[in-house]
């Protein structure tokens, strides 16, 4: 007898600023649900975003897919990975422009410091265009490990260029 492998809530925020950034997202949404391991707890709405770092690129869409899974965190980020690349994303200029961008945000309530993975993402508490959609699927007393909770973050953090483009 096999036992069930117990299933944990993870966030994955998604972005892209490269051809049809609101279709590459949709989709990587899809592709994400669809993997075995993962169900679909709740999809934030579309968020149109000024670019962090470099400034000669398009603006983003961005936002955040909250699952269950029963991946391990390793297995989540390289699943990730190979949609990212089925995406035809390139890997060269930190924070340039990308077909798309998957990050796992937070799994469950760990703290992971993995040569490939830090988890909660080290840049989440900064970035507007990560809080205000995982505020739209996480409850706001949730606990970011290591830092505050949601609501504490949002509060610090201006939603400074960030549009809501859907429901
Ligand atoms: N991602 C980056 C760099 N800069 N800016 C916005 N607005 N949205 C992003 O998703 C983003 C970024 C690298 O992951
Ligand atoms: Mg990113
Ligand atoms: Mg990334």
């Amino acid at each position: 007898m096999t036992l069930a492998k117990s299933a944990v809530e993870a966030y994955v925020g998604l972005g892209s600023n490269l051809e049809d950034s609101v279709d590459h997202v949709n989709r990587a949404r899809q592709e994400i649900a669809a993997l075995p391991g993962v169900v679909e707890i709740a999809f934030s709405p579309l968020y149109r975003s000024l670019p962090v770092g470099p400034q000669d690129q398009p603006d983003y869409v961005n936002a955040v897919l909250r699952i269950s899974t029963e991946l391990e965190p390793l297995v989540l980020l390289r699943e990730l990975q190979q949609i990212e690349n089925q995406h035809g994303r390139l890997r060269n200029v930190r924070w340039g422009a990308r077909t798309l961008d998957l990050d796992v945000l937070l799994y469950a309530q760990q703290s992971i410091n993995e040569p490939d993975l830090v988890v909660p993402h080290p840049e989440l508490s900064k970035r507007a265009f990560v809080l205000y959609p995982l505020a739209d699927v996480a409850s706001s007393d949730l606990q970011i490990p290591g830092l505050d909770s949601l609501s504490q973050l949002l509060a610090a953090c201006p939603p400074d260029g960030l549009r809501k483009i859907t429901v």
